[in-house]
């Protein structure tokens, strides 16, 4: 699938509205990750030493906040420029810390599964199979740029 108005539109559109929830959805998000992959929880350095993910931590928060936006945002690029563009972060810099914090393939395909079902859980009756495969696109061209990232360093 090709990644064109009608597709950005959608990730913006739901962007929009899920702006309004954003420390629920941050939250939520991360909950889905270590659902499906709990081993996962050891590799982030600001749960390390919890047992259950905290209700309230601003790291957390901020992280999964960052991942969102930049997923929606380097989807608008990608339809402007026909590239992946990374705004408060460099492509580098985040290939770096992935390589470092031992993030592999795998990894990446569950990331995809929480933040499509965030998305999905999100929108409720808004929600549809354009919106997944727009979401899916978006995410999937920006993890593929990171990786190209990480294979380039390691
Ligand atoms: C850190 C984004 C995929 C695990 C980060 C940071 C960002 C980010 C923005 C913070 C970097 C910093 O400011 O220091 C993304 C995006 C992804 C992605 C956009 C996919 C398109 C993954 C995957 C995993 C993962 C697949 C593995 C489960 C981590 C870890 C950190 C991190 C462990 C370090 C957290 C810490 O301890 O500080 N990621 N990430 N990320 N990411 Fe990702
Ligand atoms: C970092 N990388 C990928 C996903 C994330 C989700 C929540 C917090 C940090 C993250």
């Amino acid at each position: 699938m090709g990644f064109g108005e009608k597709e950005e539109a959608l990730v913006k559109e739901s962007w929009d509205f899920m702006k309004q929830n954003i420390p629920h959805l941050s939250l939520r998000f991360f909950t889905l990750i270590l659902e499906i992959a709990p081993a996962a929880k050891g590799m982030f350095s600001f749960l390390k030493d919890t047992d259950e993910i905290p209700e309230n931590n601003p790291k957390l928060k901020a992280h999964a906040l960052k991942v969102f936006k930049m997923t929606c945002e380097s989807a608008v690029q990608l339809r402007e420029k026909g590239e992946v563009v990374v705004a408060d972060a460099s492509l580098k810099y985040l290939g770096s810390v992935h390589l470092h914090k031992g993030v592999t393939e795998p990894h990446f395909e569950i990331v995809k599964e929480a933040l499509v079902r965030t998305v999905k859980e999100a929108m409720g009756e808004k929600w549809s199979e354009e919106m997944k495969e727009a979401w899916g696109e978006a995410y999937d061209q920006l993890a593929a740029a990171i990786k190209a990232e990480m294979k380039a360093e390691a």
